[in-house]
């Protein structure tokens, strides 16, 4: 079931993205009231603050990376942070950041995981795959590659930094929303399987059947992490995103995707990733995304009773 206890955790850095910015995401989810709102639902929230972290450099990619000294140590410091709320039964909430953290984050719940004997489940909402290599990047950015790190394929100290290679099997992953996909990214991702529903498939199917199949399956024993890149939305919508994509998910459409999530009651850790204040508009970004975690936390839209 869903801990009734949740830890938030601030990753204050843009240390993977192609643009700067993120590193104020934490502060903005904040602003927003993203503690009060979750307790306002009956959860007990405890704030752990900030991790620290490099410095984002700014230079150009060394052999297909930018920043990899750094991405690895940020990856370490969410790693053991995350898995540390997961030991002790909590709930944690990554607030990036840019989304290379994944890597650090999920890797720490598959670990989790293993050592729980509990199924693992992740719902990967973006606009993008992420799923670039330092060989099919055109940009070097780490933010583009971390669900490749996750399966197995970058860089040694990324790929291992939860102790086991692959961290997890590709078969775990639903993508929802994808919509900017590079080329040889998008031959890699048929390569390795990734099940993806793009938006022609939510256009044509709807988001109501995309869920039911990427929640299919889960059961008493899945933990479910959800990974929510800001971007997964409408450019619209959410203006303050570093890669804004236009034909994302609207607003309605994203609100039925995190209640479908709710009711499923095995939300067990989630990453709000991507939101970039400097690109924002009076924090409305920051103001959606803390609205559908409030969904994802079982706010209801809903008049029908709910048991
Ligand atoms: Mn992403």
């Amino acid at each position: 079931m869903t801990s009734k206890n949740v830890t938030l955790i601030g990753a204050p850095t843009d240390i993977g993205a192609g643009s700067r910015g993120a590193s104020m995401g934490p502060e903005a989810f904040r602003v927003a009231n993203i503690g009060p709102v979750l307790e306002g639902h009956g959860l007990s929230v405890l704030d752990r603050g900030n991790l620290a972290g490099p410095a984002n450099p700014w230079q150009p990619p060394v052999d297909g990376y930018r920043h990899l000294p750094e991405v690895i140590t940020w990856n370490r410091n969410v790693h053991e942070a995350v898995y540390a709320e997961l030991r002790d039964g909590r709930l944690p909430i990554l607030l990036g950041g840019d989304h290379c953290l994944g890597i650090g984050s999920i890797s720490a719940v598959a670990r989790h995981c293993r050592e729980a004997g509990k199924k693992l489940r992740i719902l990967w909402l973006d606009a993008h795959a992420d799923f670039n290599t330092n060989g099919l990047t055109p940009s070097g950015n780490i933010h583009g590659m971390p669900v490749a790190c996750l399966c197995g394929h970058g860089p040694k100290e990324l790929v291992e930094i939860g102790g086991h290679v692959p961290a997890i099997n590709p078969k775990w992953i639903r993508q929802i929303g994808i919509r900017s996909v590079d080329q040889g990214e998008k031959r890699f991702v048929h390569e390795v399987g990734l099940e993806v529903f793009d938006m022609r498939y939510i256009d044509e199917m709807g988001m109501r059947h995309t869920m039911e199949l990427a929640l299919a399956t889960l059961d008493a024993h899945t933990h479910l992490h959800v990974s929510f890149d800001v971007d997964f939305l409408d450019a619209d919508l959410a203006p303050g995103v570093g890669t804004t994509v236009s034909g994302g998910p609207t607003y309605r459409e994203a609100q039925l995707c995190m209640e479908m999530i709710a009711d499923t009651g095995r939300l067990a850790s989630l990453d709000v990733m991507e939101l970039n204040p400097a690109l924002d508009i009076r924090n409305r970004t920051a103001e959606v995304a803390v609205d559908l975690i409030e969904s994802l936390f079982g706010k209801s839209t809903l008049m029908r009773q709910q048991h």
